[in-house]
C-alpha cells in the first residue's frame, strides 16, 4: 500500500507533519501527542472494554477507532497507533502480558542462553495480522498522517529482563556487561524483530515511523554507545526513509542526543529537560526536533499551559524542522481541555512565508 501523504514537493496529499518531519517549508506548527489514545479521553474508557490492552489492540475495529479519537477531539496533526512496544514479543509467545495501572509483565524473564530459544523471528502476517488491518481501516478513515511505531531494542530488552517496569534496570545493565555474548545475541533478535514489525506498519500504510527507547538515559552514555546504539542504529538504518521519515525518541537522552540522532533518525525527539536551543547547538539545523512540553505541566492552570508552550515556540525561533509534542507520554489525569487549548495555541502560531524568513 502507498503512504498517501507527502511531503510538500510531491503532488498529493500535503500534511504539515510530514513537511516539518523533512524539515520542509509549511504554514502551520504540526502538533500530536505521545500517548494521546487510550489515555486520559472519557471516550477511549467508553469503548476500552474490559481485559488486557493487548486484546484491545488486537481488534482493528477497535483499535482504529482509539486511534482516531484523539484526531477527531483535539485535531492533531497525527495519529499514533493504538498498540503497544511489547505486541511483537508478545505475539511470539514469549509470556508478555500487560497489566493495567502497571504495565508490562514478563512470566519468566529473560536470564540465561536458553531463553533465546523463546525469541523467534516475527511473521508480522501470521502473528500481528490485526496491526496491519488496524492500518489498512485508518489508511481509508483517518484525514491525517499514521505514525508506526516499535520499542527499541534496548528498551524491550529492559522489559523482557526485569519482568516487570523498573528505573534501577539493575539486571538488565549486569546482563550487558557481565555476558556480552547473550547481549549481543538478544540484541540482535530483538532488532530482527523490531525491523519486521516496522516494515509490515509501513507496508500496511504507516506514513511516518517512530522508535521508543524510553529507557535510553538510564544507562550511562559509554555503555548507550558501545551496547545499544549499534542495533538502534541497524534497525533505522534498514528503513528507508525515502518510503516515511523515522522519529528516534528516549528520555533522558541530552548526553547523547548526538548518537540518538546518528542511529538513522530524521526527527529526534527530546524530553522536557532538553531545551530545544540547546537540541539543536548540539544537532544542527538540518534535522527535525520533537517535543517538548512538561506532561506535568498539563496538569496545572490554563496560564501556565500557555506560558509553557509560548517558550518552547519562542526557543524554537520559526526553524520549520519542528514538530510540537510533549516530553513524554500524557499523563493519565491530564484534562483534554488543556490539551485541546494546546493545539488551538501551536496552530495559531505563524510560520515566516518561506524558509528564509
Ligand atoms: O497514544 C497511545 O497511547 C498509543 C498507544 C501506546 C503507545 C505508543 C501504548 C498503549 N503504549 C505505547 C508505547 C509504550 N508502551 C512505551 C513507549 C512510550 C513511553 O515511554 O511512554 C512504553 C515504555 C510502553 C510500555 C508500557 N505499556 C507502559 C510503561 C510501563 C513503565 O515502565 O512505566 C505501560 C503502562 C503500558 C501499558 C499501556 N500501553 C498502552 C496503554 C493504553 C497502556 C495502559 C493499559 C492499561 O493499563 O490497561
Amino acid at each position: 500500500m502507498e503512504n498517501s501523504f507527502l511531503s510538500s514537493d510531491e503532488t498529493d496529499l500535503k500534511s504539515d507533519f510530514i513537511s516539518a518531519c523533512r524539515n520542509e517549508h509549511h504554514s502551520q506548527v504540526p502538533v500530536w501527542f505521545m500517548r494521546q489514545a487510550g489515555r486520559s479521553l472519557p471516550e477511549y474508557k467508553k469503548i476500552r472494554g474490559e481485559g488486557s490492552i493487548l486484546e484491545a489492540a488486537s481488534d482493528p475495529e477497535r483499535a482504529a477507532q482509539i486511534t482516531l479519537q484523539p484526531v477527531e477531539r483535539y485535531g492533531v496533526d497525527a495519529a499514533i497507533l493504538f498498540s503497544d512496544i511489547m505486541v511483537p514479543v508478545h505475539s511470539i509467545d514469549f509470556g508478555v502480558e500487560i497489566q493495567p495501572g502497571i504495565g508490562p509483565v514478563v512470566e519468566n524473564p529473560f536470564k540465561s542462553i536458553e531463553d533465546l530459544k523463546r525469541l523467534r523471528a516475527l511473521e508480522p502476517e501470521v502473528d500481528v495480522p490485526y496491526v496491519g488491518e488496524t492500518i489498512k481501516i485508518l489508511s481509508r478513515e483517518c484525514p491525517v498522517p499514521i505514525i508506526g511505531f516499535a520499542g527499541a531494542p534496548f528498551t524491550v530488552a529492559s522489559y523482557l529482563i526485569e519482568g516487570k517496569p523498573s528505573r534501577s534496570l539493575k539486571k538488565t545493565k549486569a546482563l550487558m556487561e557481565k555476558e556480552p555474548h547473550i547481549w549481543d545475541l538478544l540484541m540482535n533478535k530483538l532488532s530482527e524483530i523490531t525491523i519486521s514489525s516496522l516494515n509490515h506498519q509501513i507496508e500496511s500504510g504507516a506514513s511516518a515511523i517512530q522508535l521508543f527507547d524510553s529507557w535510553a538515559g538510564l544507562i550511562d552514555p559509554k555503555s548507550y554507545e558501545q551496547k545499544v546504539f549499534p542495533y538502534s542504529k541497524k534497525v533505522l538504518s534498514s528503513i528507508d526513509n525515502s518510503l516515511v521519515p523515522k522519529i528516534h525518541f528516549g528520555v533522558g537522552t541530552q548526553p547523547i542526543l548526538h548518537l540518538i540522532a546518528a542511529a538513522g533518525a530524521d526527527v529526534v525527539g527530546i524530553d522536557s529537560k532538553t531545551p530545544i536551543d540547546v537540541a539543536r547547538e548540539k544537532l544542527g539545523d538540518e534535522i527535525a526536533i520533537q517535543g517538548n512540553l512538561d506532561p506535568e505541566i498539563c496538569l496545572e492552570s490554563i496560564e501556565v499551559v500557555e506560558e509553557a508552550v509560548s517558550k518552547i515556540l519562542t526557543l524554537n525561533n520559526n526553524n520549520f524542522g519542528h514538530i510540537f509534542n510533549l516530553g513524554h507520554g500524557v499523563l493519565p489525569n491530564t484534562d483534554p481541555e488543556i490539551l485541546s487549548r494546546v493545539v488551538e495555541m501551536v496552530h495559531s502560531h505563524k510560520l515566516p512565508e518561506s524558509k528564509n524568513g
